[in-house]
């Protein structure tokens, strides 16, 4: 940037006691603010630049000064002039903003996910590990944090203005987005999309904590049911497990080691198995069938919640060992101890699964 340290500060510290820019609280903040100071900067030295000439022409070739108009013909090096050097400015802000875009909308590979399910209007942030908030998100400071977003009904828009992120909550699909805190604190949470009568009550308050008191506040505010277990459950009890048994004469394919593989699909066409996938997979099964396989299975469509739908996609994800070794490399140090997951525990003793659409 140029600019010496103590005058960026500065005036960090003078926009953000104004309130003209929130604090910077995640390591992506003072990247945007820089690039935004940039251009604001270039705009203000045109604006003043432009606002000089006229002012200096209008002096200069007023009526008394210069009576009779003299005709002028272009000039070749003055308009290479004003174009070139815009030009330049503008492809600097344009490979600066990509550079900074890609870089905001590509979650690291060992982010920590937690899941936000938007809906009129309210935010609800699930936990793996099993802890529910409404219009409430509690962070580790220091740690990649991936948020993947879903609407149960129309357009919202994810923002935490301390951070410098914002994201559309879309019915129907996983968005994410990512940050890492930097500062212990609370900071505001806002939904950036006109949602309805009550758009400007969905807001709420980003919680960011030391690692420390973050394992403090995940053991206090456990369900005792992580996500995983939850979808283990609801296989049972939607019956999933009739033909996803993993046995070699099982209806279904088994589902371990699907999630971030590569499946070929009856056409021939290979797909990358994500959340994306796994939920559409459930929806709508007959979109895309898995080659070697009969169109038998079943649409779950109506009948399993967002929350629900989240609880069985982070099962799938849990029966690959590939996830578990990067959740455990990310959250070891960080979790309370989990009641190990047992397979074939789910059934009748079972209290009731959570996120089942009541018919
Ligand atoms: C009637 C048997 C049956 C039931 C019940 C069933 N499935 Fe399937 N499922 C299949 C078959 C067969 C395929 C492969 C063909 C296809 O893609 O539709 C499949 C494919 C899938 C896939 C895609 C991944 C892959 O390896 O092909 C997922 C994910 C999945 N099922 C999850 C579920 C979940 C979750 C439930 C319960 C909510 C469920 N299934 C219920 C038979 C079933
Ligand atoms: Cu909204």
């Amino acid at each position: 940037m140029g600019l010496s340290p103590v005058i960026w500060q500065f005036l960090v510290k003078w926009l953000t006691n104004f309130a003209v820019i929130p604090p910077e609280a995640s390591t992506q903040a003072p990247q945007v603010d820089a690039l935004l100071v940039f251009m604001t900067l270039v705009s203000l030295v045109g604006l003043v630049l432009v606002g000089m000439l006229i002012a200096g022409f209008s002096i200069l070739y007023n009526k008394d000064r210069n009576p009779v108009a003299t005709q002028i013909e272009g000039s070749t090096l003055l308009e290479a002039t004003w174009t070139i050097i815009p030009l330049g400015l503008f492809l600097v802000m344009f490979v600066w903003g990509s550079v900074l875009y890609f870089r905001i909308y590509t979650p690291p590979p060992n982010a920590m996910n937690i899941y936000v399910v938007g809906k009129q209007w309210m935010w609800k942030a699930e936990h793996p590990t099993g802890q529910h908030e409404i219009d409430a998100l509690h962070i580790p400071a220091g740690v990649p944090i991936q948020i993947t977003l879903i609407s149960q009904d129309v357009f919202h828009s994810f923002s935490i203005p301390a951070f410098r992120v914002k994201r559309e909550a879309i019915p129907g699909r996983y968005t994410t987005e990512w940050f890492e805190a930097t500062t212990p604190g609370t900071y505001h949470l806002f939904c950036t999309q006109y949602c309805g009568t009550e758009h400007s009550g969905m807001i709420g308050e980003v919680t960011v904590l030391t690692k420390d008191d973050y394992k403090k506040w995940l053991a206090e505010s456990t369900s005792g049911v992580s996500l995983a277990q939850n979808g283990e459950r609801l296989f049972a009890s939607l019956s999933c497990n009739a033909c996803h048994n993993g046995r070699p004469d099982a209806r279904g394919p088994s589902l371990a080691d699907v999630y971030g593989s590569k499946l070929t699909l009856s056409t021939g066409q290979a797909v990358q198995v994500d959340d994306a996938y796994l939920r559409q997979a459930i929806l709508n099964p007959s979109s895309h069938i898995t080659q070697g396989y009969a169109p038998i299975m079943p649409t779950y469509q109506g009948q399993v919640s967002e929350e629900g739908l989240i609880s069985l996609v982070e099962y799938i994800k849990n029966l690959s060992s590939n996830y578990r070794v990067q959740q455990t490399l990310n959250t070891t140090e960080l979790l309370p101890e989990q009641p190990a997951r047992s397979a074939g525990q789910a059934g009748a003793t079972q209290p009731a699964s959570q996120g089942v659409t009541k018919p």
